[in-house]
């Protein structure tokens, strides 16, 4: 068993997600939640870089360890770290609950050391027609964002 963690700080979105990995070959597990967000839907990422020095924009773009375009996380073709949305109820709190086997916490598809971010807007799932629907799913700006460090 693996686990990590990553606090997710923004101005006013806050939170906290739990990873949790049984073995290389099981998916990965993350449960918490997060605070702050407008009722909806809010976009969901692991970003490439775990570097904060210019806050959640130095995180770079989604994990993509094969050179794909931005998908659903049920899509064949998608990023690594495309993780869908959550959805935040009435009292701004979105609990997360996601089971993920693109990503791992060990291995080449390790996201130790990267960004997990939580966006303003619904990411599209790249459906959306927008022309930053391939890449992002247009799901606008980087409210919160955290490193993924290791726990216990
Ligand atoms: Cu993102
Ligand atoms: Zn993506």
């Amino acid at each position: 068993m693996v686990k990590a963690v990553c606090v997710l700080n923004g101005e006013q979105v806050k939170g906290t997600i739990f990873f949790s990995q049984d073995d290389e070959k099981s998916p990965v597990v993350l449960t918490g939640e997060v605070t702050g967000l407008s009722k909806g839907l809010h976009g969901f990422h692991i970003h490439e870089f775990g570097d904060n020095t210019n806050g959640c924009m130095s995180s770079g773009p989604h994990f993509n360890p094969f050179g794909k375009t931005h998908g659903a996380p049920t899509d064949e073709v998608r990023h690594a770290g495309d993780l869908g949305n959550v959805e935040a109820d009435d009292s701004s709190i979105a609990k997360v609950n996601i089971s993920d086997s693109a990503i791992s916490l060990t291995g080449p598809l390790n996201i130790i050391g990267r960004t997990l971010v939580v966006h303003a807007d619904e990411d599209d799932l790249g459906k959306g027609g927008h022309e930053l629907s391939a890449a992002t799913g247009n799901a606008g700006a980087r409210l919160a964002c955290g490193v993924i460090g290791i726990t216990k």
